[in-house]
Formats: structure tokens, sequence, C-alpha cells
């Protein structure tokens, strides 16, 4: 189907058929329609927009991400349809690792998704052979490996489910969160919870690193946003805007 560039929701239905074609390709898991579905509609309640408590966490997400001294992305499937330049960018400019880890995990999907990312630019995507595993998880998130997320002391993770999220925390990680629920586990237990859609999240962050090096942030004061940041306070705000919706 083609939509008209004038369709009122235009970029509404872009979105959707990424993640069928993704389907389709055999990249994104069936469940990932379902998941993206969950996420249009709390889009809908945020008004189909980056409101200031996203905006404040991706700040804060790109400094956390800038300060890391082994920063990992975590990729899925939905992940890698929706944003795959923006993921490549994102892993070059911190520099950063990007890993492969799925929930619906199969080993064509996981070839497919590293071969999407390397046709997109990434020089190298870790996942095809995992060697090690997030300790308490009995489900395939727990897959990984031991350069990337084992390694890590900060780790984005985009549309994530909670227990993995939780798993990461109980490793002692800094877990940044890409979820447009707020009341989502995977939001609840993060150290920052990005309520937004991937789609502008991840521009968003690139902003955010281009400026403090443009601008020539000093690491202190990236230090000093960092602390002086309430993930609950700002999620609660969130809440309190979808609440009062009139
Ligand atoms: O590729 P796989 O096998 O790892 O599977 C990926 C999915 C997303 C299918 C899997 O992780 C899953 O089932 O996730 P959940 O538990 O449905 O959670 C996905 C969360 O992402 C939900 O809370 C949605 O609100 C949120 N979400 C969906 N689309 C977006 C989003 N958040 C930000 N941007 C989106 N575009």
């Amino acid at each position: 189907m083609t939509v008209p560039k004038s369709h009122p929701r235009y970029e509404s239905l872009m979105k959707r058929d990424k993640i069928i074609e993704g389907i389709k390709a055999g990249i994104v898991a069936e469940a990932g329609l379902i998941a993206h579905g969950r996420g249009e509609a709390f889009d809908y309640l945020l008004g189909e927009k980056t409101i200031p408590e996203a905006e404040l966490a991706e700040k804060i997400a790109a400094y956390h991400l800038l300060l890391a001294e082994n920063p990992v992305i975590s990729v899925n499937g939905n992940t890698a349809v929706l944003v795959p330049d923006e993921l490549v960018e994102l892993s070059k400019m911190i520099p950063a690792i990007l890993e492969i880890n799925l929930f619906y995990r199969s080993d064509e999907r996981v070839i497919k998704i590293a071969k999407l990312l390397k046709e997109h630019g990434a020089i190298l995507v870790l996942g095809e052979t995992p060697d090690a595993e997030i300790p308490g998880l009995e489900h395939a998130r727990a897959l990984c490996t031991k350069q990337g997320t084992i390694a890590a002391d900060v780790i984005l993770v985009p549309l994530e489910d909670g227990d993995r999220a939780q798993g990461l925390k109980n490793m002692g990680k800094t877990v940044i969160t890409i979820d447009l629920n707020p009341l989502s586990r995977t939001s609840q237990v993060s150290d920052v919870s990005i309520v937004d859609d991937v789609v502008r999240a991840l521009p968003n962050m690139i902003k955010y690193m281009k400026n403090a090096r443009n601008e020539g942030i000093k690491q202190e004061n990236m230090r000093k946003e960092i602390s002086g940041f309430n993930n609950s306070k700002n999620i609660k705000k969130i809440l309190r805007q979808i609440r009062d919706i009139k």
C-alpha cells in the first residue's frame, strides 16, 4: 500500500509498514506487532510527541553513555527495523558496542538483524554466538556475550521486557530503557526510563551527544546533571499528565 505524505497519520502508518515488512522479512517477531500497538496506544496518550520529561531523560541517557567505560546498545527486531541508521550512528558516536538480544530468539533472526545493521554501516555486531548468560533469567533473553553485556557498565535497552531490565540491574549495571509505557516493569526498574517512541528518542540522544561535544560540556557538569536527575519523580510527572488529560 502506498501512503500519501499528505495523510494525517502518515508517520504512524509508515512505522506500521516497517514493522509489517520486518515480519515478512523474518526480522521482527510476530509479537512485535502487538508490542508496537501497545506502544502506539501510550503514544496517543502522550500526544504523539516528545514530552519535556522524555527530553530530559534523553539528555541524561546521552550523558551516561558518553561517560561510560563499556557502553552497550541492545538491539531487538522492532528496533532494528524502525531505527537502523540511528542505532549505527549512536554506536559510532559514543562509541558503543551493538549487541543483538532477542526475546523470541532464533539463529535465523539474529543473523538477519546483524546483516541489516551491517548494511546500515555497523562494523561489529555481537550476539550471534552468545558465550554468557544474565543470571536469573529462564528465557532466551538471558543469552548474551562476555565482551558486550557482561562487560557493560551502562546498557541501553530499547523496547525491553522487565525481566531482563531487572536482571541487568541485579548485575549492578546502569540501565537505560526506551519504552512508551511508563507503567511497564521495564520503566519502573530502570535508572533512566525514556518514555518516548524509539523513532524520536534515538535522534534526540544523538542531538544531545552532538551538543555536548560541540559546546565542550565538561564531564563534571554531565555528572552533576546526572546526579540531579530523579527517575521515579520523572515517571510520576508523566503518569500525572496522562491522568489529567481532559
Ligand atoms: O525482537 P524480540 O524477539 O526481542 O521481541 C521484541 C518484542 C518487542 C516483541 C518483545 O520484547 C516484547 O514482547 O516486548 P513487550 O513485552 O511487548 O514490551 C514492549 C514495550 O515496548 C511495550 O511496553 C510497548 O509500550 C513499548 N513499545 C512498543 N513500540 C515502541 C515502544 N516503546 C518505544 N517506541 C516504540 N516504537
